[in-house]
């Protein structure tokens, strides 16, 4: 006992002390390694409570005064006055009154559903609460030194565990008819797999509730990056071949509970990114005898096989469920007219939206470039996987935030497909936001902290189109996340400066209307969510990057509409069919 105690201790980092008040619904068995290099020659199982995690993986953790459920508090009617307009707009002949000028050929139908999105660990705070089981997050926010460059953790985040009334009340005064949010696996299945927490189910019955008696619709996805620690520290995680019939198993959970409340499902969120979190930090978890490289396909690989029982079971809980996998990815502009940059652009397609979007609406299978690459390491699918896995996600739910230009390497492709030791591989494309002129980016840049992100919304229309006509997606496409970080707005001390953000509130008025342009001419749209209900942890910018529609004070945890609000919700008004 002594020994093994010592080793996880060891993978923790900081000495504590074990507590021997569980209060949860039982321990579970973890197991450890004595060595820290690598080879598990001693291997030991220790059962552990829910607060023994947290003691020896996470250590202690921040609360909030406000702890207990509170009725929303009134939302000031000040707060819901427009702002003043960013543009000039025309006014009629004679008249003060500015005209809101409108395009008559474009229109968002009536069943077209736009709202805003959040994610568990990014919102709920309260981490500890009521059962919950500590998640990778928990880890890499508390003890992987500088992993969140700010050093900031989700324990106390926007507090929604305990405030969402009041938020759901604000969408709801705002005229947002949709609430997308994730679970926390943790707290529904503290260890990932086995013992339920009945008072996780309860609370989210509630925030569903809660949406419902608004007149907001909710949606949820069943898994937004916070995986349980105890399945990464038992196999390694989305890395494990075990991880399918867990995800399904707390699925089936999910579903039986609330598919009678919820109509929308998305499984996984963005796999590309989790994916690409491994390898984790060395020393914080189970280490892996997988080569650095081929994890993020491994997990791939696990992600399509999880999302498919997923799929199966929720169709056979109720078969009207409209159920989706979220990837996320852009549009790929081919940067000068050369072959070798047309073969980068399907390489980049590829190896993006077509590494899960291929498997699930095309075939069953990974897109053949990708596969060369693949079946240098891992199992080709079954025909039996091919058919469970094709055709298993409904809507083609894609978080398109912006757009790149593509180009192949320097060396050429040829040189990065057959040197593993190349930077660019396995990819082997190049990416950059600047025109071939070399001189202009493809549009505003967001935050400094984002350099991934500029606002691109002239290549929205194209995309949609791409999107359609490769993928054919039965349900139609919704943009399930968009959003700009407003830029240096962590640098703005006042409210009234914060409250005012152009960057996004353009960027919002300019993506929509692309998307209207590309429903004018037959693309099938279905729905929108801005990312995000509010600002909140960033991962691994902690807070300092901004992309919420409304402000939240960190100290009084107060929120505040900002302009791009407005903006957003202002477009519906104009364009919706009533
Ligand atoms: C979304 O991903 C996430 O779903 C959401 O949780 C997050 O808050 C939101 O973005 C805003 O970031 O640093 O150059 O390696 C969007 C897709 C993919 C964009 C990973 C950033 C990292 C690029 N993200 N990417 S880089």
């Amino acid at each position: 006992m002594a020994v093994s105690l010592l080793s996880i201790l060891f993978l923790g980092g900081i000495p504590v002390a074990l507590s021997q008040n569980a209060t949860v619904p039982s321990t579970t068995a973890v197991s450890a390694s004595l060595t820290s290099s690598g080879s598990a020659s001693f291997v030991t199982n220790v059962d552990l409570s829910v607060d023994d995690l947290w003691d020896l993986y996470v250590g202690p953790v921040a609360t909030f005064s406000i702890n207990t459920t509170v009725e929303p508090t009134p939302i000031p009617s000040s707060s819901l006055i427009p702002p003043p307009t960013l543009y000039y707009p025309p006014f009629p002949t004679g008249q003060q009154v500015p005209l809101q000028s409108k395009n008559e050929s474009w229109k968002f139908p009536k069943d077209f559903w736009y709202g805003v999105a959040g994610a568990a660990y990014q919102i709920e705070g309260a981490v500890k609460a009521e059962g919950r089981g500590p998640s990778i997050w928990d880890v890499l926010t508390h003890r992987v030194v500088n992993y969140v460059t700010t050093n900031e953790t989700g324990d106390i985040a926007d507090n929604n565990y305990y405030q969402y009334k009041e938020d759901i009340a604000r969408l709801a005064a705002l005229g947002i008819k949709t609430y997308s949010f994730s679970l926390s696996w943790s707290r529904i299945q503290p260890f990932g797999s086995g013992a339920v927490n009945e008072q996780a189910l309860k609370h989210y019955d509630d925030v569903i509730d809660t949406c419902l008696e608004y007149g907001v619709t909710p949606q949820v996805t069943l898994y937004h990056w916070d995986l349980p620690l105890v399945l990464q520290n038992t196999y390694g995680g989305w890395l494990g071949d075990q991880i399918a019939d867990d995800f399904a198993a707390y699925a089936e959970i999910v579903f039986n509970r609330f598919a009678s409340k919820v109509h929308y499902w998305f499984t996984v969120n963005e796999p590309i990114v989790f994916c690409g979190f491994y390898p984790l930090p060395e020393n914080y978890f189970k280490k892996t005898s997988t080569p650095p490289k081929q994890q993020p396909y491994v997990c791939g690989h696990n992600v399509l096989l999880a999302h498919a029982k997923a799929y199966h079971i929720a169709k056979s809980v109720n078969s009207s469920l409209s159920v989706s996998f979220k990837t996320n990815g852009g549009y790929k502009i081919q940067r000068t007219d050369s072959s070798a940059d047309a073969e980068a652009v399907q390489r980049a397609w590829d190896f993006q939206e077509g590494w899960f979007a291929n498997p699930t609406f095309i075939n069953g299978d990974y897109p053949s470039t990708l596969k060369t690459y693949l079946s240098t390491f891992l199992p080709d699918f079954t025909e039996e996987q091919k058919k469970s896995i094709n055709g298993t996600s409904d809507i083609f739910a894609h978080d398109a935030y912006t757009s790149d230009f593509i180009m192949a390497p320097d060396s050429g492709i040829e040189a990065c497909t057959s040197n593993s030791s190349h930077s660019l591989y396995p990819q082997c494309y190049n990416t950059t936001k600047l025109y071939a002129n070399n001189y202009w980016a493809i549009g505003p840049a967001g935050d400094p902290g984002t350099p991934w992100l500029n606002k691109a919304t002239d290549w929205v229309p194209a995309f949609l189109h791409y999107m359609q006509d490769t993928w054919k997606p039965k349900g139609g496409i919704a943009i399930t996340e968009f959003g700009i970080s407003e830029p240096y707005e962590a640098l703005r001390k006042d409210l009234a400066s914060i409250l005012i953000d152009p960057i996004r509130s353009s960027y919002y008025r300019d993506y929509l209307e692309a998307i209207l342009i590309a429903m004018s001419e037959g693309v099938n749209v279905v729905g929108t969510l801005a990312w995000s209900i509010y600002d909140n942890l960033e991962w691994s910018s902690g807070y300092s990057i901004k992309f919420g529609i409304q402000y939240v004070n960190m100290t009084t945890q107060e929120r505040y509409f900002k302009a791009s609000a407005f903006e957003y919700v202002n477009m519906f008004n104009v364009y919706q069919e009533k």
